[in-house]
């Protein structure tokens, strides 16, 4: 027994001294002075003068984010069957239409089943679609008794110690303030949502489950992590919605949170079909600039989430000042299609200012596009959205995904989409 506690107790204490040493600063006198890569430079050092550069320019840093961050994608040989499970044209009271489909994805006798859940307003042809995963199952967005609940990993699976049975009965309709579903479909758009860990589950178990059990390919240091693997997700979820002949798949809004937010960052910036990205408290490793070390830092992340992220990216723990890219280069893969970065103001591990401010430093690549880029140099205040190509705002509060939230992303999608008050 004894040799059993210290064995583990040896495993245990790299992990606990790296996360007792860390302090996250929250000071900004103490943020240290850098340079942020340039996105209108070549890595070579020349300039970037037009689009058809920036093209070019465009594959050397997403080239870089893939094989120094999230990772490289394998090359997929299976094949995807959808199934209609249910549908209704009666949801809500009558103000929605909601089917939920079954996307199989199969190589050989393997296959993982992804549900969709889809609500869409009655007349939904021109609707403009809000694509986001959801942390605990589909059935916690919604509290309409038919949605069906999850039957991958938070159900049958030990490895996070889930007890709170949120993948039973008991979590129907428990993320509903995050998924004001009626307000969105009122305003006339939809909503298809995937709980992420159908796709792929959330903890380090050397990528042996979810999607990961497709790929035969042999792991090295810049294969693909989780975020990557959420990121592919979402454009197997874009293959099906262009085969559903009651969505236009021209507006699909690729939309997440949190870790979930970086995910739709670089789906944003891997499948130029989604037609917009939404990154709410997107914070390190999404949204912030990492070379501020303000808050949660990459060392931290790789130390907590070592499954997130390809191994290369590892080198650049307490080292971000020699990383090749920083987060403003993401934001500036999506262009010319329109971002929007919110942050919460009590958020701070995520660094709403290393948020903001990567909108500033990415606008001058929609602008080389001939697009408004960003139209603020300086934090806007509370609960005042800035919108141009790139849009931003911070509320008050925690971190989390708020009515208000949605209420400006509509806005924003309504701007866009030219849509009608
Ligand atoms: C935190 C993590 C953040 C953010 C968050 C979440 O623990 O440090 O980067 O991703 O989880 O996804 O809720």
């Amino acid at each position: 027994m004894k040799k059993a506690i210290n064995f583990l107790l040896f495993l245990l204490l790299p992990w606990l001294s790296m996360a007792q040493q860390f302090v996250a600063n929250y000071d900004e006198a103490k943020v240290p002075a850098y340079t942020l890569p340039d996105p209108l430079i070549f890595n070579d050092g020349t300039p970037v003068t037009n689009k058809k550069e920036w093209e070019k320019r465009r594959g050397e840093i997403y080239h870089i984010f893939e094989k120094e961050v999230f990772g490289v994608v394998p090359e997929w040989k299976g094949s995807m069957k959808s199934v209609v499970v249910s549908q209704r044209k009666d949801a809500l009271n009558g103000l929605a239409k909601r089917k939920e489909v079954r996307l199989e994805l199969i190589n050989g006798n393997r296959k993982i089943a992804v549900m969709v859940l889809i609500y869409l307003p009655q007349n939904s042809k021109d609707a403009p679609v809000f694509l986001s995963y959801n942390f605990d199952g589909n059935h916690t967005t919604t509290v309409e008794p038919d949605v069906l609940l999850p039957d991958s990993w938070v159900s049958n699976n030990k490895e996070l110690g889930i007890s709170d049975n949120r993948a039973t009965e008991k979590g129907r309709g428990a993320a509903i303030s995050r998924w004001p579903i009626k307000e969105i479909v009122t305003r006339g758009f939809g909503v298809a949502t995937v709980y992420y860990g159908d796709v792929d589950p959330d903890f380090n178990d050397g990528f042996k489950n979810g999607v990961h059990e497709f790929f035969d390919a042999k792991r090295d240091s810049s294969s693909w992590g989780s975020i990557a693997t959420w990121a592919w997700g979402l454009s197997r979820v874009m293959d099906y919605l262009e085969t559903d002949k009651d969505i236009n798949a021209q507006k699909v809004i690729v939309m997440g949170h949190s870790r979930l937010g970086k995910t739709s960052l670089w789906a944003g910036a891997s499948d130029q079909r989604f037609a917009m990205t939404i990154a709410n408290n997107s914070g390190s490793c999404g949204a912030a600039i990492s070379r501020r070390k303000f808050g949660e830092t990459v060392g931290r992340i790789n130390t907590a989430f070592p499954h997130w992220f390809c191994d290369n990216f590892k080198k650049y723990n307490e080292k971000e000042e020699l990383m090749p890219v920083d987060q403003h280069e993401l934001l500036a893969l999506i262009a010319p299609r329109p971002v929007y970065v919110a942050s919460a103001a009590e958020d701070l591990w995520a660094d709403p200012k290393g948020e903001f401010l990567s909108c500033v430093y990415a606008s001058p690549v929609y602008q080389l596009l001939g697009l408004k880029g960003f139209p603020a140099k300086d934090m806007p205040a509370l609960n005042t959205p800035v919108m141009g190509s790139i849009a931003y705002h911070i509320r008050p509060g925690k971190h989390d995904v708020t009515l208000y939230d949605w209420n400006c992303y509509m806005d924003f999608a309504a701007l866009y989409f030219k849509m009608k008050k």
